[in-house]
């Protein structure tokens, strides 16, 4: 029959789409499908696969018959309920920051590192934050080939990664400056935006439509934001360099999902951008965009709503011969969240 899973948090944008990727595979390899959510959402109904299931509300006894709970709801949430899952018998994968640099939780991406995922002592794995992931299935490509040794990468991330709060302020924020003549002297976008009546505490820090905003995140230590360690850290742990040299710039811009990353990676042998081109061609999960005759590349608006990670713009540093500059767009929805954790349920399925 294969093995119950659940998705918990699946009246959320992220459980959503997870739903949607359910629904558009060809097969799955499930006996059963089971949906939790919170007790405010308890009783919905909704179709899955042709077959309307009733949204369960999360208790210690939903995890009873789910051999699988693939979580996507806030930290503390996870943090609380995947151990009651795991209590109850259950593989949790969890798509929060609550386990990911435990050192007993694997830190998993399937193309990259899913041999991981059979070693996980606390019954739970965890999946990558979307801005690492959207570049993790090409980088991994190429560390495999050439060895990876150092990383500096500048974001620009979609509204939609910070939440349904941040996607309504944008598009408000657009709604607000739409067919106006707004000025560019400094404070301009800011009078617009009050002007139209928009609260001035915002999601972003500062006003996002007319503009990119450089802080992702919350504030850490010596100035960084908690986005940028999360890119370091992260890229250590699942390409297994624990001292991989890493340096990243997040930066917030006015789209509403798919995060995109300009990368700067240098490897222990020189790369040519032929040999690069061939490796992408090969990766089933990456589409490499790249005429340079074109112009060719990809962008967020271009990619969006797709399931693999697109790369183009590949250049050999022309002062660097070991470093190739490319840029990677990736769906941070998809890929970036609820693609990637529905890829480790899959492969714990066929491990079964
Ligand atoms: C963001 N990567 O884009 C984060 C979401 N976890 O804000």
């Amino acid at each position: 029959e294969g093995p119950t899973v659940a998705i918990v948090g699946a009246t959320g944008a992220v459980g959503s789409v997870m739903i949607e990727i359910m629904n558009a595979r060809e097969t799955v390899p499930w006996g059963g499908i089971k949906l939790i959510a919170s007790p405010r959402s308890a009783g919905k109904k909704i179709d899955v696969r042709g077959v309307e299931h009733t949204v369960v509300a999360l208790s210690p006894e939903a995890f009873d018959d789910v051999d699988i709970a693939m979580f996507d709801v806030p930290d503390e949430l996870s943090a609380q309920w995947a151990p009651v899952a795991v209590e109850r018998g259950a593989v949790a994968v969890d798509n929060s920051g609550a386990f990911r640099m435990d050192p007993e939780v694997p830190l998993v991406v399937p193309e990259v590192n899913a041999h991981r995922a059979s070693e996980r002592p606390k019954g739970i794995i965890a999946n990558p934050n979307c801005t690492t992931l959207s570049m993790m299935a090409a980088l991994g490509e190429l560390h495999r080939e050439f060895g990876l040794r150092e990383l500096v990468v500048s974001s620009y991330q979609a509204a939609s990664g910070s939440g349904q709060e941040a996607i309504d302020r944008l598009r408000a924020e657009i709604e607000a400056v739409a067919g106006k003549q707004v000025g560019d002297r400094a404070g301009d976008v800011a009078e617009a935006l009050v002007a139209a009546g928009l609260p001035e505490e915002t999601p972003f820090k500062a006003p996002l439509a007319l503009n990119v905003v450089p802080w992702c995140g919350s504030r850490k230590e010596d100035g960084w934001t908690s986005e940028e360690l999360k890119v370091r850290n992260e890229s250590r742990k699942i390409l297994g360099i624990p001292d991989l040299k890493v340096s990243a710039t997040c930066v917030r811009v006015p789209v509403v999902t798919t995060h995109s990353l300009a990368v700067h990676a240098t490897f222990d042998r020189e790369v040519s951008v032929a040999q690069a081109h061939r490796i992408f061609d090969g990766a089933s999960s990456v589409v490499l965009q790249d005429d340079p005759d074109g112009p060719d590349f990809p962008t967020p608006a271009g990619v969006v709503g797709g399931e693999p990670t697109y790369v183009g713009r590949v250049r050999q540093a022309v002062d660097f011969p070991n470093t190739l500059d490319f840029f990677v767009c990736g769906d941070n929805l998809r890929k970036g969240a609820a693609l990637n954790t529905y890829e480790i349920a899959e492969t714990l399925a066929s491990a079964e």
